[in-house]
């Protein structure tokens, strides 16, 4: 199977990919992490996405916080997907790395999630990687109904707790 990349800005943005490995490790879905930023680290931030292809990887992930340049660099470099999560990191609360994620320029696509929305970001990587693996498409089958279920049983559960 193909690896996901993933890319943080910061160190800082830990918490919000640790949502998004878990889910990856639930899944059986291989993928490496990195610390490179658009910004203190451009050369390196572009050599990984520029080789991303022919090392394995099938979908990067990229989050960054304050101005979020760092999915739209990487997607300059690759044709692979490349998926933002804007990080929560100051005092706009996100609002600056959500439209510095998603206003990309025609021609440079990033899919962008939701603000720290690590989770999303590893499903959406593991849907596109589904689209050539059978077995991965029925892992996230059985997820997504497992998800419907537990909403089924907190709807069965809330007469009890009001
Ligand atoms: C961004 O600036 C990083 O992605 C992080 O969200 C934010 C703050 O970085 P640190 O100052 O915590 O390293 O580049």
């Amino acid at each position: 199977m193909k690896k996901v990349g993933i890319v943080m800005g910061s160190d800082s943005d830990l918490p919000v990919i640790k949502k998004a490995t878990d889910v990856l490790s639930e899944l059986g879905i291989p993928f490496e992490v990195h610390v490179y930023s658009a910004h203190r680290t451009p050369a390196e931030a572009a050599d990984f996405a520029a080789g991303a292809r022919e090392n394995g990887f099938g979908v990067i992930i990229a989050a960054a916080g304050m101005a979020a340049h760092l999915a739209g660099a990487l997607a300059a470099r690759t044709t692979l997907p490349v998926i933002g999560i804007p990080c929560k990191s100051s005092v706009l609360d996100g609002m600056d790395a959500l439209l510095s994620t998603v206003m990309m320029p025609s021609g440079i696509p990033v899919a962008t999630v939701a603000i720290d929305g690590g989770k999303n970001a590893a499903l959406l990587a593991a849907q596109i990687l589904s689209v050539e693996d059978k077995e991965l498409a029925d892992r996230l089958d059985r997820k997504r109904a497992a998800e419907a279920d537990a909403v089924l049983e907190k709807d069965a559960n809330i007469s009890s707790r009001i």
